[in-house]
C-alpha cells in the first residue's frame, strides 16, 4: 500500500489496495491514514452496493442518512444525485457531515457511480492544520467553549433546501436535530487538536446569543479556510473517498449544469467528541 500526500496539509491518495478486498492489517493502516490525513482517495475500484455495505459494517457500523433519499435496494445507501436539470446541489457549501448529532457519524465512504463530463470535484479541508493556523488570541479565545449545532434551519419544511430544487428528493422534514460540542475537539483516535465548528451547522456558543457568537464564529469560520489547508478530488469512474468528519470539513463543487451526477454514500457510526 502506498500513500502520496494530495496537498501539504490535508488528504493522500492511496495506491497498491483494494478496498473490497482488503486485510485486517490494511483496514488499520487505512483507518490511520484517514484519521491523519483527513480524506483518503482510491482509485480503480470494483466496489459493488454489497462491498459498500460489508466495508462499512466492518469499519464499524453504518449510520443511515434521516434527509437524503435512499437507494431503493439498498436502504444503508444514500443516494446524492444532481438532475441535468436541478440548479442547487447536496453539500455544495463547505460543512461536516452529521455534527448535529450528539454522536457525529465518524466519516462517509463516498462512491462515484455516474459522472458529469468535467466538473462535479470535492473539496476537504483539515480542521488539525486549521486549529494550529490560528492565532494565539484565537486560540485562547476558543478554550473551554462549547457551540451548539442543528440541522433544522437546512432540512425543516421551512428551512433552506425546502426553498430549493433538491426539496422532492429530501426526507425527514420534520425531524428536530441539535447537539452540543467542544469548539477544539482532540481527535477520539490522533489525539491532535481540531477546531470543530462549520457554517453549516454549528449556531452559537453555549451561553451565548446567535448575535453574540456571530463575530467569534465567523472569525472561526474564515480562518478555517485560509492557507493551504485544502486538497481537490477530481473523480474518475472506480473513484472512492473516505473521509473523516471530525477532521475535515467538505464542500462538493456546483459547476455542471445541465448534466447528471450521481454518487452513493455510507455514513459512518463515530462517538462521543471531547475537549
Ligand atoms: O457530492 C459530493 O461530492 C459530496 C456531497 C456531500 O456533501 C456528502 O456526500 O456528504
Ligand atoms: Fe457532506
Amino acid at each position: 500500500m502506498q500513500l502520496t500526500p494530495m496537498a501539504p496539509k490535508c488528504g493522500v491518495e492511496v495506491s497498491g489496495v483494494k478496498l473490497a478486498q482488503c486485510s485486517d492489517a490494511e483496514m488499520q493502516e487505512i483507518k490511520q491514514a484517514i484519521y491523519e490525513y483527513g480524506v483518503a482517495v482510491f482509485r480503480d475500484q470494483e466496489f459493488t452496493p454489497e462491498d459498500h455495505i460489508t466495508f462499512g459494517r466492518r469499519w464499524g457500523g453504518i449510520d443511515v442518512n434521516n434527509y437524503f433519499p435512499l437507494q431503493d435496494d439498498y436502504n444503508e445507501i444514500a443516494v446524492v444525485k444532481k438532475e441535468p436539470d436541478q440548479q442547487t446541489n447536496i453539500g455544495g457549501a463547505w460543512h461536516t457531515d452529521h455534527s448535529y448529532d450528539q454522536i457525529p457519524a465518524m466519516g462517509s465512504v463516498l462512491v462515484a457511480r455516474h459522472l458529469p463530463p468535467k466538473g462535479g470535484d470535492t473539496m476537504w479541508a483539515h480542521m488539525g492544520a486549521a486549529y494550529d493556523a490560528l492565532s494565539d488570541e484565537l486560540k485562547a479565545a476558543v478554550e473551554g467553549l462549547e457551540a451548539f449545532h442543528t440541522a433544522d434551519h437546512v432540512y425543516k419544511a421551512d428551512g433552506l433546501y425546502a426553498q430549493t430544487d433538491m426539496a422532492k428528493s429530501l426526507r425527514g422534514q420534520d425531524l428536530k436535530t441539535g447537539a452540543i460540542h467542544p469548539v477544539v475537539i482532540r481527535h477520539p483516535h490522533t489525539g491532535r487538536k481540531l477546531l470543530y465548528v462549520n457554517s453549516a451547522f454549528t449556531i452559537h456558543f453555549v451561553g451565548q446569543t446567535r448575535a453574540e457568537s456571530m463575530p467569534l464564529l465567523q472569525q472561526l469560520f474564515d480562518a478555517a479556510l485560509t492557507g493551504d489547508n485544502q486538497c481537490r478530488l477530481e473523480w474518475k469512474p472506480g473513484t472512492v473517498a473516505i473521509w473523516d468528519n471530525r477532521t475535515t470539513w467538505h464542500n462538493a463543487m456546483n459547476d455542471y449544469h445541465g448534466h447528471y451526477r450521481e454518487m452513493h454514500r455510507i455514513t459512518l457510526s463515530g462517538e462521543a467528541l471531547a475537549a
